[in-house]
C-alpha cells in the first residue's frame, strides 16, 4: 500500500502527536502541512460540534506577519475589502484577489498594532504573494511566517471550556476580537472566531514546542463538558453556508460569484490589487453564482471529492462543488456553482459516473 506522510515539504503541526494519540484517521495537505480531517466517526464529531464542544488542530491556518511603517498600506493593497476602520485587537474577514479579480484567499486579518498584522490564511502561498507585492510597490515592511499555530474550540459549550482554562474574561470577547493570554507559561492569543456557526474560539499557540502540552490542557479542562477531537466539519459548514476557498472556487472564481460581494468595496483606490478588474466585472455582469442544491432522493449519498457536473434540461450549467448528508435537512445537500440563468427552485440533474440525480436549487445558507 502506498502512503503519504510527514516529510520536510509536508510538515506536521505542533499538535501532531496529540492528534495521533486521539486516533486521527485521515489528513489532507493544506499550506504544505498535514491537516487532520477525520477521527473516524463523522456523525459523532458533527453531533459534538452541534451540542457540545470540539477541539480542532487548525494550525494549517498559517499566519503571514506584516510589520513596519507601510504594513497597513500593504494589507489594504492585498484586499478588496475596505480595512481602513479595523480596530487594534480585532480580526476581520479579508477576501483577496489577483489582478484579474479572481479570489486567491480569504484570510482573517488580525490587527495587533497600527504597524503589525497577521493574515490567518487559507490554502495558498500568501507569504510569497505578499512579499512580491511589497517589493514591486517598494513598501517598507518585513514579512515572515511567525511561530503561531491555531487550535479551534468550537460548539455551544466552547465558551465554558475556554473560560475554565483562561478565565471568565474571555466571555466578554466579542466576535473576532482577540487578546493575549498565558497558560502554564505557554503564550497564546485567544480570539472569538472559527470556521463554524456554532460559536467558539481560536487559541493561537505562540510556541510550537508546546503544542501537545496545550492540547492536553484543553482536553483535560474540557472533560467536564465532554470535549472531543474534531476538525472543520464539512457537514456543518455546508449547512451554514461557509465558503471553502479552493474547494468551492476555481481559477476563475470572483468574490461576486461566491456570495462575497458584500465584502468588496469598489471605491477603494485603484492600486488595490484586483479592484479595477472587479469594477469591470461588476459592470459587464457576472456569469456564475453560488446556490444551494438538494438532491431529491434523500437516500443518495454521492461522494464529494470532485466537482460533479450539473445539467438543466440536458444542458451543462455548472458544478456541484461540495456535498454532505445533512442531519438537520435529512437530505443530501451541497453548493452549486452555476450560470446566472439558473434560479432558486429550478429542477436540475447532478451527473455522477453514469448516475443522474434529480436535484433542486435553493438559497444559501441552509440554516
Ligand atoms: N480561522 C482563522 N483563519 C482562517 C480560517 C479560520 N483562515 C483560513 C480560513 N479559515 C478562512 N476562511 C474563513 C471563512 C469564513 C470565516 C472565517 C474564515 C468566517 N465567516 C463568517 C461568516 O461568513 O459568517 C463571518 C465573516 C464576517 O462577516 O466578517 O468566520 O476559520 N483564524
Amino acid at each position: 500500500m502506498a502512503e503519504i506522510g510527514p516529510n520536510t515539504r509536508l510538515r506536521v503541526s505542533p499538535y501532531y502527536e496529540a492528534t495521533i494519540a486521539e486516533g486521527v484517521t485521515a489528513f489532507s495537505p493544506y499550506n504544505n502541512m498535514l491537516m487532520p480531517v477525520s477521527y473516524g466517526d463523522p456523525d459523532r464529531e458533527y453531533t459534538r460540534l452541534m451540542n457540545g464542544v470540539s477541539q480542532w488542530d487548525v494550525s494549517v491556518e498559517r499566519q503571514v506577519e506584516i510589520k513596519g511603517p507601510d504594513a497597513a498600506q500593504l494589507v489594504q493593497l492585498l484586499s478588496v475589502r475596505d480595512l481602513s476602520k479595523i480596530d487594534v485587537g480585532k480580526g476581520k474577514y479579508m477576501p483577496m484577489c489577483d489582478h484579474r479579480g479572481v479570489l486567491i484567499n480569504d484570510p482573517v486579518v488580525l490587527k495587533h498594532e497600527d504597524g503589525m498584522f497577521w493574515l490567518s490564511i487559507g490554502d495558498n502561498n500568501i507569504l510569497m504573494w505578499a512579499r512580491a507585492i511589497a517589493a514591486e510597490r517598494r513598501l517598507d515592511v518585513a514579512i515572515c511566517e511567525p511561530d503561531v499555530s491555531p487550535m479551534a474550540v468550537q460548539g455551544p459549550k466552547a465558551e465554558d471550556v475556554v473560560a475554565a482554562a483562561f478565565g471568565d474574561w474571555v466571555r466578554a470577547l466579542k466576535y473576532f476580537w482577540f487578546a493575549p493570554a498565558e497558560i502554564n507559561g505557554i503564550p497564546v492569543i485567544i480570539q472569538r472566531s472559527g470556521y463554524s456557526k456554532q460559536g467558539g474560539f481560536e487559541i493561537y499557540l505562540r510556541d510550537g514546542s508546546r503544542g501537545v502540552e496545550l492540547w492536553n490542557i484543553i482536553k483535560e479542562v474540557g472533560q467536564t463538558w465532554g470535549i472531543g477531537p474534531g476538525n472543520p466539519s464539512p457537514i456543518e459548514r455546508i449547512e451554514s453556508g461557509l465558503l471553502s476557498f479552493g474547494g468551492d472556487t476555481d481559477d476563475q472564481t470572483t468574490p461576486f460569484e461566491v456570495r462575497l460581494g458584500k465584502y468588496v468595496d469598489l471605491d477603494l483606490d485603484d492600486d488595490v490589487v484586483g479592484i479595477k478588474a472587479l469594477r469591470r466585472i461588476k459592470t459587464d455582469g457576472i456569469k456564475r453564482q453560488q446556490l444551494g442544491i438538494v438532491l431529491d432522493d434523500a437516500d443518495r449519498r454521492p461522494g464529494h471529492a470532485i466537482w460533479h457536473a450539473i445539467q438543466q434540461n440536458g444542458q451543462p450549467i455548472g458544478h456541484m462543488t461540495c456535498g454532505a448528508w445533512s442531519p438537520r435537512a435529512q437530505s443530501m445537500i451541497g453548493f452549486a456553482l452555476v450560470n446566472v440563468g439558473a434560479a432558486v427552485g429550478d429542477k436540475v440533474d447532478v451527473i455522477r459516473g453514469g448516475f443522474r440525480d434529480p436535484a433542486t436549487l435553493c438559497q444559501l445558507p441552509f440554516f
